[in-house]
């Protein structure tokens, strides 16, 4: 799978390719990484990419033109090296969409790989948003300096999910989106040693009866997602995943539909 990124600071994405899964899975040849600085596509000595907003206010934006000229360099690079064209051009914004696991799948699913555009400042010329990127998506609610550690985010959450990244056992899990789990927040775990620093591990994870075992998990997972995330319990509680068991344990919690935290 094929990303190019725009970006005033493509030394950002080095890490992406150093370690752990990611670089395993660059080296192998599953995903390849193109960066394109629109300070290389200006024509003044300075290499200018912002200037200041039109209606007056703080920071500055950046330019239209810098950025569209990087965008047809790629669109002619994945052209001549015979890629799919209908990669989407995906702004990295604090106004998007959150970005969820669905969004990762989809970008898989569809098999153009993606064209991150990452900005700097106050901003990106609306012009250019209007004309060029087909989706926004957000972190969430905190605070960037700019989209490119979010870019990084969402191509390791895509490149896990292509074929042959993790091994046999990691694939089988997909982490907090376990099928097992309903969509709920994961249990914790534990491993050696039976007792650290005068903390003993739970009793039933070491009883050897799998379906006690089994209980204590989807409770916690229930005591976690009542906790920290209400709204997950309630799109849980919504598709009928929720059983009475799990009803009458969060009831002994104090969590009641619609289980407003
Ligand atoms: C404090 C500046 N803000 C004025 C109301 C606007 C603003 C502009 C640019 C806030 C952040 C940024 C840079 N952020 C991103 O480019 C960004 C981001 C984020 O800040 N939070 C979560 N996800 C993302 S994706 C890109």
């Amino acid at each position: 799978m094929r990303f190019d990124v725009l970006t005033i600071f493509p030394e950002m994405f080095t890490s992406l390719l150093d370690s752990g899964v990611n670089a395993r899975a660059h080296k192998k040849g599953a995903w390849q990484l193109h960066t394109w600085n629109p300070r290389d596509f200006t024509h003044d000595t300075h290499r200018t990419v912002d200037d200041r907003p039109y209606g007056g206010g703080p920071g500055m934006v950046m330019m239209a033109a810098p950025l569209e000229a990087a965008l047809s360099s790629v669109h002619n690079a994945r052209q001549e090296q015979g890629e799919p064209q209908q990669a989407p051009v995906i702004l990295l914004s604090p106004i998007g969409e959150v970005f969820q696991q669905r969004h990762a799948q989809q970008i898989v699913d569809q098999q153009q790989g993606a064209i991150f555009v990452c900005g700097r400042y106050e901003g990106i010329d609306q012009r250019f948003i209007d004309k060029c990127v087909t989706h926004q998506y957000s972190l969430g609610d905190f605070v960037l300096s700019g989209g490119e550690l979010a870019a990084a985010v969402m191509m390791d959450s895509v490149v896990r999910l292509l074929p042959g990244v993790l091994n046999d056992e990691q694939s089988a899990m997909q982490d907090s989106f376990h099928p097992s789990l309903d969509g709920l927040l994961d249990s914790p775990h534990y491993t050696r040693p039976e007792n650290y620093e005068g903390v003993a591990v739970p009793d039933v994870l070491l009883s050897g009866n799998h379906k006690h075992i089994a209980q204590w998990r989807r409770e916690q997972s229930l005591r976690l997602s009542l906790q920290n995330r209400p709204d997950l319990l309630i799109a849980a509680w919504k598709s009928g995943a929720l059983t009475k068991k799990d009803l009458a344990f969060l009831a002994t919690l104090g969590g009641e539909p619609p289980f407003e935290g």
